[in-house]
C-alpha cells in the first residue's frame, strides 16, 4: 500500500484526514502492518464513528463489516474449494473466505482484533446450533462475554432446546428474535424476553394460548402455530377490548379455519379496498397479494385490516 510510507510523515491532522477516508477495511489490513500503525488505527477509531458488524456462526462463520456503502465479509472454511473471493453486487459485499482447519478459532481470534482496533456496534448474530454442537454452550458464553445485547438475533438448528434457552434467556435482543429452529422435544417451552420488537419464529408449536396473549411485540409472525380457532377468537376479542397486545402493529399467524374470524363476521366491521392497504398486505411481513379486505376497530378507535387467505405455507 503507497499511503503507508508517508502516512507518519505527516502532521496529525493530515493523518486523521487520511485515516478518515478509509473503509473499515483497509483501516484493519493497514493496522496488521505494524504495531505503530496499529496504534494510531486504533486512537484514531475511538474518535470516530462506530462501524456496524454482523457475526454468523455457522458451518463457515463469518464477520460482516459495514462501511458507508459497502461492507466486508471475512469468512473461514476448512473446505478448500471455497477459498477465494466474491464480490455481491445487491448489497455491495465483498467476501473473503480464508482456509482454516479451526475456523471457529479464527473467527473468534479476528473478531476480538476487529473489535480492538475499530470501534464496533453489534448489528447482528446469527447462530447455527447444528454448526458445532459441541460448542454450542461455550459459543453463547463466549459471545455472552462480549455482548450483553444485539439488534437482531437469528437462531437455526434443530433439537437444541437447552441451548436456544440458555442463549435467548441470556442475549438482550432489542429489535428482532428470529428462531429459524425447526424441531423441538415435546413440552418445549421458551420465555421471549420482554423488549423484543420484531418475534418470527418458523415452528411455533410451543406457543400456547396464555403465552401468546402476553407477548407484547410490534410484529409478530408465528408459522405452524396451533392456536385453535376458538383461542383465536378469544385473542380477537381482547384486542378490540385493548385488554392485550396494544403495541401489535402486524401479525401473521396461521389459523385452522375461516370460523376463528366468527367474531368479526359477527360483529361490525367494513369491507377495504383501498389500495394502500392492500400494497401493505403485499409488503412485509404479509407478503399476500388479495384485492380486498376488512377493517375492524379497537375500543379505543383504532383500527385494523384483516385477511385470510389460504396458504399452503404455514
Ligand atoms: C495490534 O494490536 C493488537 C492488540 O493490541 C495486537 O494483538 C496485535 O498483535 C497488533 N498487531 C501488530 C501488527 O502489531
Ligand atoms: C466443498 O465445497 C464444494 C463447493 O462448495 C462442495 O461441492 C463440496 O461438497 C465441499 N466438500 C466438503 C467436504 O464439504
Ligand atoms: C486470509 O489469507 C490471506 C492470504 O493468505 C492473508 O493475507 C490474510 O491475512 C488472511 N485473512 C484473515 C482475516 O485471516
Ligand atoms: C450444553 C448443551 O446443552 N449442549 C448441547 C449442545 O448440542 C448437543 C447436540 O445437540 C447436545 O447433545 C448438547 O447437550
Amino acid at each position: 500500500m503507497s499511503v503507508l510510507f508517508p502516512l507518519f510523515h505527516l502532521p496529525l491532522v493530515a493523518m486523521e484526514h487520511v485515516l478518515s477516508i478509509m473503509n473499515p477495511y483497509e483501516l484493519i489490513d493497514l493496522s496488521l502492518t505494524s504495531s505503530k500503525i496499529n496504534k494510531s488505527v486504533k486512537d484514531f477509531s475511538k474518535i470516530r464513528r462506530e462501524f456496524p458488524i454482523d457475526l454468523a456462526i455457522f458451518n463457515e462463520p463469518s464477520i460482516k463489516l459495514y462501511g458507508k456503502y459497502e461492507s466486508w465479509e471475512y469468512r473461514w472454511t476448512s473446505n478448500d474449494s471455497n477459498v477465494g473471493y466474491k464480490y455481491y453486487a445487491y448489497d455491495d459485499t465483498h467476501e473473503l473466505t480464508n482456509f482454516s482447519t479451526n475456523p471457529i478459532e479464527e473467527f473468534k481470534k479476528m473478531h476480538d482484533y476487529i473489535k480492538e482496533v475499530l470501534k464496533c456496534a453489534i448489528n447482528m448474530i446469527s447462530f447455527d446450533m447444528d454448526a458445532s454442537p459441541n460448542e454450542n454452550k461455550s459459543m453463547t458464553d463466549w459471545l455472552l462475554s462480549r455482548y450483553e445485547l444485539v439488534e437482531d438475533l437469528e437462531i437455526v438448528g434443530s433439537k437444541h432446546d437447552e441451548d436456544l434457552n440458555y442463549l435467548v434467556n441470556n442475549l438482550k435482543v432489542t429489535n428482532l428474535l428470529l428462531l429459524g429452529v425447526d424441531d423441538y422435544e415435546d413440552n418445549f417451552e421458551l420465555e421471549i424476553p420482554e423488549g423484543t420488537r420484531d418475534l418470527v419464529i418458523n415452528d411455533a408449536r410451543f406457543v400456547k394460548y396464555e403465552q401468546f396473549q402476553c407477548l407484547n411485540c410490534r410484529v409478530i409472525q408465528l408459522h405452524k402455530s396451533i392456536l385453535t380457532n376458538q383461542e383465536i377468537d378469544s385473542f380477537l376479542r381482547s384486542w378490540m377490548a385493548c385488554e392485550s397486545h396494544l403495541g401489535l402493529k402486524a401479525l401473521r399467524i396461521n389459523i385452522p379455519s375461516l370460523e376463528a374470524l366468527q367474531v368479526i363476521m359477527d360483529g361490525p366491521h367494513e369491507e377495504t379496498d383501498d389500495p394502500r392497504i392492500i400494497q401493505a398486505l403485499d409488503g412485509y411481513p404479509f407478503c399476500v397479494t388479495v384485492t380486498s379486505a376488512l377493517n375492524i376497530k379497537r375500543s379505543d378507535g383504532r383500527m385494523a385490516t384483516i385477511c385470510a387467505v389460504e396458504s399452503l405455507d404455514v
